[in-house]
This record gives C-alpha cells, structure tokens and sequence, in this order.
C-alpha cells in the first residue's frame, strides 16, 4: 500500500512504499538523495548502491517513480524520516525535460512562462500552496453559509440575455440562436431565493471586458450568495461579513506549506461602511463623479485601516447610474441605491445589495432604461408570484486570494487564466 511522503514518520522502521515526481536529485561522492513529491510533500530517499545511482541518474525531474524500501529515522532528513535501501521503478518517465526548475524555492520564470506551462507550474509547492488557500477559501464559503440555512445551487452557463450589462458578454451559438455566456449567476440566484429562500452558488462566470489589468480575467470563480426577507442591503453585509471570517478561519485551518505572502486579516465584528458620496468626499473627488477609481479604492482602505483599524470597507450606496437594473434605489433618495462595494486591501472584492421585488417595479426599471421589458419575460415571471424583499452578494475568488497571497496579479491566483490573450493551457 501506498504511504504519502507526510505519513513516513508514523512509519519508521518499517517497509514503505512511496510514490510521486521526482522533485530534485542531488549527487555526492558516496550517495544520491532523491527527493521525491506527492500531493502531502517532499521526502527523502538515500541511495548509496551503485546500480540504483545509475539508475536515478537516467531519471529526469518530474518522472513519475515508486520507491519501495525501509523508512529509518534519521534527524537530517525532512519529517525526520527518510527512506533507505530502495528498489525505484520508473512509472512514467518524461517524454521532454520540464522547461521549469520546479525543485528551486521560488519558481524563477517570468508570467508569460508561468502561465504557458500552467499545468506543470502548479506542482511547484508554492504555487500549489496558493491554490490550497482558494479550496480553503471555497470550504471557508460553504461551511459557513450551510450552517446559515443556505442551500447550494447550480444554474445555467448559458443565457438568452445579459445579467449585469449588454457589453462585456460573450455571444455563443446556441443551435442556431443567439445566447451569451452568463456573466453572473444573478437572475437564476433571484429566482430561486423563490424557492429556497437562501442561496449559494460558486462557479465560473465570463466577461468579454477588454481589461488588460492585473485584476480582470475573461473567466473567473464568483462566490454568490442571495437571499430572501431582508430589510436591506444591511442584512446582507451582515451575511458577508460572517462568510469572510469563516474564509479566512479555513485558510487558517491549513496545515503544510503556506503561501510565503500569506497575511490574514482580522474580520472586524462590524465591517465600516461609508456612503458613496463620502468616499468621494474622502478622496478628494468631484461630486459627480460616477464611479471609484481604482486609486479611489486604494485611498479608501488606507483610510479604513487608519479611522477604523479595519482592512474591509463597505461602500454603500452606489449612483443608481452605475447599477443594474435590478438594484433597489435608497429609499427616500433614488439617485442612490441600497447597494455596496467591499473593498479588500485597496481592491474592489465584492459587489451586493438589495434587489427589486415587484413585477411593476423592475417593468418601470426596465423602460426608464429603455430596455425592453419583453426580453426578460422569463427573468420577470418570478417576480409576478411572490418575491420576498431579497439581496446577495458576489465574491471574486481570483482576486481574494490574490489579495490574501499578496500576489500583484491576478492571473497568478487562477489555475488557468482565461483573458484577451490567453485561451490555453
Ligand atoms: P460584479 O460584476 O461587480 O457584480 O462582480 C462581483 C465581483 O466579481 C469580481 N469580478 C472580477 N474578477 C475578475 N475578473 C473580472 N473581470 C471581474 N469582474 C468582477 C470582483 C467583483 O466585486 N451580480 C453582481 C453581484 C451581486 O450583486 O450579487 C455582480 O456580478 O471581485
């Protein structure tokens, strides 16, 4: 039976077997040490018989190998254990050298390269680590919100209308007829807060931005969450709030290799929130502004983190201009609307609110924008059968994980970005 390379010291004196790449090999006078990983670590293997030397000489990094022989305690070795008199067979031998020095401590290759041997830079254990923190991250999501009431749900890739803005969508060929890439899961959510009251959904979502930023991606992982009976968009900060601290408690519940930037946060009790037309205030912009800009952004958290000793700030409030259709507006003021932005370490993370729930108001949201209200008859039917008062929110994981790696982009924090350039690996 197989033993993984973390496992060994529950082992030692015993017979193991070890299977994985062969992560380094490294020669002296009287013997070679082969280091070999598996999804657990690194372990050590010592060869002294000349034969075996030989052999592992003629095993480039990265072949696939099991190593059968005696783990022997020895307080040098990684985990305190290694494994000594081997018997290596080759189970898949590379067909090319690996154009990555994966045994080196940091992976030494410029992005372009990272990204175009993707699948072979993510064995290298800093950048598995920075996938660990987004699992973690997505278990951190799902714990918490199962244990809220929330129900998982899967919905549609594919769309006959834009959810959030007619630009920015892929258009597909659906047997002949036009439909989009779905740019959230936003409409399906809302419908099915009908039915379950509380929803949760992570998957992938496409947007044809031309953004050739350090945190924009053609396709990217959206943490949604939607549900009913809300005063307003208050109650779903709250709601996030508690889903960010049971993130970042699952990334701290990591064990093995962290990410060398790694830098929790302290989720505060209460998240600060300022209203858009403070923030501008606060950054010195003009009053008319229609968005933050992305300095905007970064004075904003420096400002939180001084006023409230908080590395999240809400922004609430948003110009009803700047909205979707389906946003509520603020009550008594709809040139605003009960809706936010959480910004994270200088970077927009999330976006939420309340949502419309009446037929005759999304029919009057519609028209004043000059949509046509006929082309989202099937969206607009739940709202004619009874629509609790409902709100969510959608999370980039992409750009969480950037932000809690401290990597600068965030095609660094995907498995494989998808952008303008980039359709492979
Ligand atoms: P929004 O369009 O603001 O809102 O997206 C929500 C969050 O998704 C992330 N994000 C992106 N990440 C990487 N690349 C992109 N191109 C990109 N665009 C957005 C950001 C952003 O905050 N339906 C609403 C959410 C809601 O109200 O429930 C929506 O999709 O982290």
């Amino acid at each position: 039976m197989r033993t993984l390379n973390a496992a060994l010291p529950t082992h030692a004196g015993g017979p193991v077997r070890v299977e994985g790449w062969v992560h380094r090999r490294r020669t002296f006078a009287d013997r070679t040490f082969l280091v070999l990983r598996d999804r657990s670590g690194l372990s050590q293997t010592v060869v002294t018989d000349g034969a075996a030397r030989r052999q592992i000489a003629a095993l480039p990094e990265e072949t696939v190998v099991r190593v059968e022989g005696t783990a022997t305690a020895n307080s040098r070795a990684p985990g305190g254990v290694e494994v000594t008199a081997p018997v290596i067979t080759a189970l898949s031998p590379p067909a090319a050298p690996s154009p990555l020095e994966l045994w080196r401590p940091e992976l030494d290759a410029s992005l372009p390269t990272l990204l175009d041997h993707g699948a072979l830079s993510w064995r290298h254990p800093a950048q598995n680590a920075v996938w660990q923190v987004a699992a973690a991250s997505l278990r951190g999501f799902r714990r918490t919100l199962d244990a809220a009431g929330f129900t998982e749900i899967a919905t549609p890739k594919v769309t006959a209308t834009a959810t959030e803005s007619g630009a920015g969508v892929f258009a597909v060929d659906w047997f002949g007829r036009p439909a989009f890439l779905a740019q959230s899961p936003q409409f399906s959510k809302q419908a099915l807060v009908g039915v379950f009251e509380r929803v949760y959904e992570t998957g992938p979502v496409f947007r044809a931005e031309p953004h050739d930023t350090v945190r924009h991606l053609a396709q990217y992982t959206s943490l949604d969450v939607e549900l009913g009976f809300i005063d307003d968009h208050r109650d779903v900060l709250a709601v996030l709030r508690e889903v960010l601290a049971g993130m970042v408690g699952a990334v701290g519940e990591l064990t093995g290799t962290s990410p060398a930037g790694l830098d929790l946060p302290v989720v505060p009790e209460e998240v600060p929130v300022v209203h858009f037309s403070e923030a501008l205030r606060l950054v010195g912009a003009s009053p008319d502004e229609p968005d933050l800009a992305p300095e905007h952004e970064r004075a904003l958290s420096r400002w939180a983190v001084q006023e409230h000793g908080s590395e999240f700030l809400a922004v609430e409030g948003y110009p009803s201009a700047k909205r979707p259709f389906y946003t509520h507006p603020q009550p008594g003021d709809p040139r605003w609307t009960n809706s936010f932005d959480l910004l994270f370490r200088g970077l927009e993370l999330v976006t939420g609110g309340q949502r419309l729930h009446e037929h005759a108001a999304y029919v009057r949201a519609l028209t004043e924008r000059g949509m046509d209200p006929e082309d989202y008859r099937g969206y607009l039917d739940t709202f004619s059968h009874g629509m609790p008062p409902h709100g969510g929110f959608a999370l980039g994981l992409e750009r969480w994980v950037a932000r809690l790696t401290g990597l600068d982009n965030i095609r660094r924090s995907t498995l494989f970005p998808r952008d303008l350039h980039r359709l492979t690996p």
